[in-house]
């Protein structure tokens, strides 16, 4: 573990887990009472405005009431010791990783706490509701959407994370189902260049088998022991 020298961490819903947020596919396949298209796409955006607004202002709220756990620390350990080129890619929309303290984060998916102008195009820190249609910061409009890459949409920062994949030596996935693409993909770029692949799982995910390691376990259990690992 300790001749790596650039590292891609993927983090998914199962590493916010611990801390009390709900993943994606749960009983059901009901993501707090919804189904993901139904909430989680432009054309439900068009067809019911209120009800995404409202679906993302509960889960806006929520962040205030819940902590980032040991595996977001984890990671923020590692993101400050860390002199080798590091880069945190996830796909959740929870600021948890930033309240641990990392800083090296790339959010693919967005960002609850950022607010989107659908009539200037500028990106700001969202207030707390959005239902309400208060005004773009920028341009006084109410015209502001959630931050958050819906499906169908392109994730932000592929050109970014295509670099860092191409650089790295150790791709570590942590807490992902790898049913959603492009993120689930990842894996395969890492291997088709010889870096070492590790994931980090409650269970299986769609993509083990390419991985070169798998471990199964709770992230607040797994990520620390892996981060004490890496920093020997
Ligand atoms: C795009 C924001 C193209 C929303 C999200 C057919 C084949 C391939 C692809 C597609 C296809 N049909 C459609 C597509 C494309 C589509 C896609 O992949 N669909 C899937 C469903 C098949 N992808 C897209 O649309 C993407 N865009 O492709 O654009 C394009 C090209 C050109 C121009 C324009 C566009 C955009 C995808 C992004 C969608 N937005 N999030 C929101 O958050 O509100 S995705 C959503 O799923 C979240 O971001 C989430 O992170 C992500 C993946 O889910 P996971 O994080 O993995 O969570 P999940 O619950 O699934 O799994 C949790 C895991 O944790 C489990 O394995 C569990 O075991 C584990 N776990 C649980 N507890 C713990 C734990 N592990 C450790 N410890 C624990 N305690």
């Amino acid at each position: 573990m300790r001749d790596f020298r650039n590292i891609v961490v993927l983090t998914g819903a199962g590493i916010s887990a611990e801390s009390g947020l709900a993943t994606f596919r749960g009983p059901e396949g009901l993501w707090e009472g919804h189904r993901v298209e139904d909430v989680a796409t432009p054309e439900a955006f068009a067809r019911d405005p209120e009800l995404v607004q409202r679906f993302y202002d509960a889960r806006r709220a929520n962040l205030a009431s819940v902590a980032p756990n040991r595996a977001h620390e984890a990671l923020a350990r590692l993101d400050a010791e860390w002199d080798g080129e590091l880069l945190i890619v996830t796909q959740n929309v929870d600021d948890l990783h930033e309240r641990a303290g990392a800083r090296r984060i790339l959010h693919m998916h967005g960002e609850l706490n950022s607010a989107w102008c659908l009539a200037c195009d500028a990106r700001a820190r969202s207030p707390a509701t959005l239902l309400d249609g208060p005004s773009c910061p920028a341009c006084g409009k109410p015209a502001l959407r959630p931050d958050i890459v819906w499906f169908g949409e392109m994730p932000y920062g592929m050109d970014a994370i295509e670099a860092a994949l191409m650089q790295a030596d150790l791709f570590v996935s942590i807490g992902t189902s790898g049913a959603v693409y492009p993120a689930a993909g990842f894996v395969q770029t890492a291997r088709y260049r010889g870096t070492r692949t590790l994931e980090l799982n409650l269970e299986p995910s769609q993509g083990s088998i390419f991985f070169d390691e798998s471990r199964m376990g709770p992230a607040s259990e797994l990520v620390p022991s892996f981060v004490d690992e890496l920093l020997g």
